[in-house]
Parts: structure tokens; C-alpha cells; sequence
């Protein structure tokens, strides 16, 4: 059993994660325009995470005995000025996800709900992570400045990365 407010709140986020997903499809586009592709592969992982954070609380809800509603997501923005115009704007999403997680565990807490506020827990400790990755890239992204060459360097380890899929608890 789940209360009325804590299950409309885990729809909203599990929207508001959907958009995170969307944003980043989009960006992957943007990378793969400005032949990036390397930007795009990381992008591309994070779009898997976003569905896979979408998911967790999907099935945390089901779990619950809740009710899913899916929400109408809204479009993302489509361009960016720059690599760093578009990590800036990465950074300043994921401080937002981080403000809406925990406004959710603030519903948690007025609705005395423990199980919710043990499993938001973990999503707390993603946004963290999730906040110093973009803001290292950012910082790096400023420190090359207008160096192409420099520029392919880190889009070579970007390109590196791969996706291990989260284990939400
Ligand atoms: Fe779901 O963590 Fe990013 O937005």
C-alpha cells in the first residue's frame, strides 16, 4: 500500500526521469550533428540510465501496490552553442533532478512513509554521482577552451565508456 500523494509523486518523477531520458536522446542528436561521436556514446549511456531510473521507480511503485499514471513528457530543447553550452545545461538539469528527488523524499517524510524514504536513498546517492560527473566534464570542457585537438582527446574517452546497468535497491 502506498498513499494517494506518495503515488502521485512517484508518477511525476517517474515522468520527470523520462524527460531526463529525452533530453539526452536529444543531445546524443546534437553530438552525432556536430560529429561528436564520442559525447554521443556518453549520452547515449545516460539515456539508458534515465530509462533505467524511470524503470526502478515503475516497479518500486508496483511493488507498492500503486497506481502508474504515464505522463505526458515535455519536448526538450533540440541545439546548444557548444560541447560545453550543452554539459553546462546537463549539470544544471541534473541539479534539478536532485532538487526533485528530494522534494520526493520530503513527501516521504510527511507521509511517514520509510519504505520510500529507505529506497530514495539510492537515488539520492546517483544524483551525487551524477552531479560531479557532469561538473568534471564541464570543468575539463572550459580548461581546453577553443583546442580542437584537445577537444578530440576527450571525446575519445568518452567514447570509451560503457553502460552497466544500475542496481536500484
Ligand atoms: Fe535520473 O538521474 Fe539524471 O536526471
Amino acid at each position: 500500500m502506498i498513499s494517494e500523494k506518495m503515488n502521485a509523486a512517484f508518477n511525476k518523477q517517474i515522468k520527470d526521469e523520462m524527460y531526463s531520458s529525452n533530453l539526452y536522446l536529444s543531445m546524443v542528436a546534437y553530438f552525432e550533428r556536430i560529429g561528436l561521436k564520442g559525447f554521443a556514446n556518453w549520452m547515449r549511456i545516460q539515456v539508458q540510465e534515465e530509462n533505467a531510473h524511470a524503470m526502478g521507480l515503475f516497479d518500486y511503485l508496483i511493488s507498492r501496490d500503486g497506481c502508474i499514471s504515464i505522463e505526458a513528457i515535455d519536448k526538450p530543447e533540440t541545439n546548444w552553442a557548444s560541447p560545453l553550452d550543452c554539459f553546462e545545461a546537463v549539470y544544471k538539469h541534473e541539479q534539478l533532478v536532485t532538487s526533485l528527488i528530494n522534494g520526493l523524499i520530503d513527501v516521504a517524510e510527511q507521509e511517514k512513509d520509510r519504505a520510500a524514504i529507505s529506497f530514495l536513498q539510492w537515488y539520492l546517492k546517483e544524483q551525487v554521482e551524477e552531479e560531479a560527473n557532469c561538473s568534471e566534464i564541464c570543468s575539463r570542457l572550459r580548461f581546453v577552451g577553443e583546442d580542437k585537438h584537445a577537444l578530440l582527446l576527450i571525446d575519445q574517452e568518452l567514447g570509451a565508456r560503457t553502460y552497466v546497468a544500475p542496481t536500484i535497491a
